[in-house]
């Protein structure tokens, strides 16, 4: 394996703290709150980097997954209005952006008819005239169509607003929409839990305790899910600890988070942009705090469109074994936040050369992570 390390407790330039840290990583004993913000603060690259690496290896030796995906974003219209974002256009701008019918996106799945795509990832901005009930007919063409697909979609943000609107409780809104199709939820609209930070970024749309009780909600269907945190913005080390404190206590519980995604916050043309960004070492201490922390999620992504490739084949050696899917050219989400992937877009070929640039094995996956072929 590419670490090859067989023990973390004589790592050099440990102290006694740091060295607990390491007994219980060797131990498999979880580490608390307190510890996990001690890493933000001390933890070095190198030290971070030796830890996530052998955390990974354990779990998935040398095996790095991506799966064969495109994305629909069906509208950049959006009743809210996070400071972030540098994608969406308010109802009142709408002319600016685009609104697919299901026609259009039927279009979309349909050009992939005969590739070997697994998977479809539907999200967008939350536009105040497509309802629970476009989206159910959206689901239902698509399983029509082409049953095997599988659909992850629809954040917690856009859910929240689609069952409020609709005067449905979330189970009985999830229910509709995985009855009609809906298999798996993606991670977004996390962003930060902590209350206060919120009220700064994205005051208007649901909070924390909404979007995990979404999240429980699909699980407890049945459903998996994945979790997202938006980092390198306004956030400390205790916000970021105090949200994957949170993941983790539900995880516990439910058991249906699929792969914990930290997104870098971009600076592009947005109202944060007066912001700087993280730097790539505060990026790689952020995935192996990540692995290091979340000891009951099985995976670790690097988003490549939002990273580039150069990055996320380092992330490979901070914890991360997965990076996601071949999207062709089919997300806007990044490119407009300021991402050096203007059009992202792997053909399978490549994204197995990536991987295996960096001595690691290449394997598809499908969203469930079952494997699909080893490269
Ligand atoms: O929630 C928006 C983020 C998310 C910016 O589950 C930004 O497999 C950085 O969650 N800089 C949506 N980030 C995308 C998302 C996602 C992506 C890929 C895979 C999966 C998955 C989920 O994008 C939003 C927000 O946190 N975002 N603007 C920005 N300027
Ligand atoms: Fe809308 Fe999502 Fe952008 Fe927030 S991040 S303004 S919810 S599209």
């Amino acid at each position: 394996m590419v670490g090859q390390l067989k023990s973390l407790i004589n790592l050099p330039g440990l102290d006694a703290s740091m060295k607990s840290i390491a007994e219980k990583i060797e131990n498999e004993i979880r580490i608390t709150p307190e510890e996990g913000l001690m890493l933000f603060e001390k933890g070095s690259l190198s030290t971070l980097g030796a830890m996530a690496n052998f955390i990974r290896e354990r779990r998935h030796g040398n095996f790095t997954y991506f799966n064969r995906n495109f994305h629909i974003e069906p509208t950049n219209v959006c009743v809210f209005s996070c400071k972030f974002c540098s994608y969406s256009k308010l109802y009142s701008k709408r002319e600016e952006g685009w609104e697919l019918s299901v026609d259009e996106m039927m279009e979309k799945v349909k050009a992939y008819d005969g590739q070997p795509i697994t998977e479809v990832h539907i999200v967008g901005g939350v536009h105040p005239k497509m309802d629970i009930y476009y989206f159910a007919d959206l689901l239902r063409k698509i399983k029509t169509h082409r049953p095997d697909l599988h659909i992850k979609g629809f954040t917690a943000v856009e859910l929240d607003y689609m069952f409020r609107k609709a005067k449905l409780s979330r189970e009985e809104g999830m229910k509709l929409l995985h009855d009609a199709g809906l298999d798996s939820l993606p991670g977004g609209g996390a962003e930060i839990f902590d209350a206060g930070i919120r009220e700064q970024i994205c005051a208007d749309k649901v909070d924390a305790a909404g979007w995990l009780d979404i999240h429980a909600t699909a699980h407890q269907l049945g459903m998996h899910s994945n979790a997202t945190m938006l980092y390198g913005h306004l956030e400390n080390y205790a916000h970021r600890v105090d949200h994957m404190e949170q993941l983790r206590n539900m995880q516990d519980r439910t058991k249906g988070f699929n792969t914990f995604i930290p997104l870098k916050f971009r600076n592009y043309d947005n109202e944060m942009s007066y912001l700087g960004e993280v730097t790539a070492i505060e990026d790689m201490k952020v995935y192996a705090i990540a692995r290091i922390y979340l000891d009951n999620f099985n995976h670790i992504k690097a988003y490549w469109p939002m990273l580039g490739r150069e990055q996320a084949q380092l992330t490979l050696s901070f914890g991360v074994n997965d990076i996601d899917g071949t999207i062709d050219d089919s997300t806007k989400i990044y490119s407009m936040a300021g991402s050096e992937e203007q059009a992202p877009s792997m053909s399978t070929d490549e994204l197995v050369a990536l991987i295996k640039q960096v001595g690691r094995e290449a394997v598809e996956r499908d969203t469930l992570y079952n494997i699909v072929k080893k490269y």
